[in-house]
């Protein structure tokens, strides 16, 4: 079945597929643990903690994870004012799509198939469900990645009550070169596969609350009004990294925004205009926020 499954993946693209267990994730447990006490998380993740570690609160039959990595490398626009992840229609729907699409492969294949599909928005941390799946490697900046992607992919999964067997995580990690802890804005990266969320650019480019001084003078560094790509783009894996292979993410693509044309729009007409695009999901007054501190 598992033959099967890869077989199926292929003729809609997916190249990298891989299957992580569905058991207790004590590792990622201790991690998250930490990473909440020294209050390094963001507020986006999912706030139940038992729900990320034990994968049977999700789904009560669950057996196996199917995981895939959806590459988005588009090239590099050197006029863009969004980061790449954003650049596409909005990789939630994009990705939920093919997921759904295996989903209902399965159901024709195995009888009392059950799956739940998730991209970002699922309960556990789509990285280590990756790693456990041996799609890539942890680099310093936080990323899982991959030998011919770089870092440049999304991940989505899909939980399930068929026992596929499991694969093996990969051994190596990035090459440790460092370059992404000095390059980084907020300059959070940890040194320990780690950062500081609460200051990472990407994140104060999404938050809502007021923003301190010292959070304004972080987005001020680089040009880009939505996410940050500094830690992925100075990256030694990511210098000949491929460019998808999924047109969904090469074509279609928008890759700056305008501050007189978003000033213009009325709500409705923002919401008209880009409801598929991921970086309208924080609404149009933050990204005028964004323009104007960076002040393009
Ligand atoms: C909250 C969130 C954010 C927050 C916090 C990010 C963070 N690093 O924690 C903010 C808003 C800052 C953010 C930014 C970005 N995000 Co984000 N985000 C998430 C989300 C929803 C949850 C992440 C989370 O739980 N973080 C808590 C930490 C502890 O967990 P983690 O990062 O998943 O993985 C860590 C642990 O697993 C740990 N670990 C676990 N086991 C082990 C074992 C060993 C041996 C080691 C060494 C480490 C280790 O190491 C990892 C690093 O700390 C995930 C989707 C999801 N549901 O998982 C996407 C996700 C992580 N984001 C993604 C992306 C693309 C981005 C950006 C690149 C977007 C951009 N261009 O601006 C940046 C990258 C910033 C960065 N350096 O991480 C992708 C990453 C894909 C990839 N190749 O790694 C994800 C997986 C979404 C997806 N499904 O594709 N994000
Ligand atoms: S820039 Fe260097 S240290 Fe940072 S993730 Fe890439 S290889 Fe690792
Ligand atoms: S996304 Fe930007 S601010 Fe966040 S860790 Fe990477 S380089 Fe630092």
């Amino acid at each position: 079945m598992k033959t099967l499954l890869k077989e199926f993946c292929k003729t809609i693209n997916l190249e990298s597929v891989g299957i992580a267990p569905a058991k207790p994730y004590l590792d990622f447990a201790r991690i998250w643990q930490q990473q909440i006490e020294r209050k390094y998380n963001s507020g986006f993740e999912e706030k139940n903690f038992s729900k990320r570690v034990y994968p049977h609160l999700t789904l009560p039959a669950a057996k196996s994870v199917i995981v895939c990595l959806f590459p988005y490398f588009a090239g590099t626009d050197p006029e863009a004012n969004l980061a790449k992840f954003a650049y596409s229609l909005d990789y939630h729907l994009l990705i939920k799509d093919k997921l759904e699409t295996i989903g209902m492969f399965l159901q024709k294949q195995i009888t009392g198939f059950q799956y739940q599909s998730f991209v970002d928005n699922g309960p556990f941390s789509d990285r280590y469900l990756a790693f456990l799946a041996g799609l890539g490697f942890w680099g310093v900046n936080n990323h899982l990645i991959c030998d011919k992607y770089g870092s440049y992919f999304f991940i989505g999964y899909i939980l399930n009550n068929y026992p596929f067997p499991p694969d093996s995580p990969q051994e190596k990690t990035c090459l440790q070169c460092g370059k992404c802890i000095e390059a980084c804005p907020g300059q959070c990266i940890l040194g320990d596969f780690t950062i500081n969320a609460r200051r990472c650019k990407s994140y104060l480019t999404q938050k809502k609350d007021p923003l301190t001084a010292t959070e304004v003078e972080i987005i001020q560094k680089t040009a880009l009004i939505w996410g940050c790509d500094v830690c992925q783009d100075v990256c030694p894996h990511n210098q000949n990294a491929v460019k998808s292979n999924l047109l969904e993410f090469t074509t279609n693509l928008v890759t700056r925004l305008d501050y007189q044309e978003l000033k213009g729009l009325s709500n409705r007409a923002f919401k008209e205009k880009y409801k598929n695009r991921s970086f309208s999901w924080r609404g149009k007054k933050i990204l005028l926020r964004n323009l104007e501190i960076i002040g393009s």
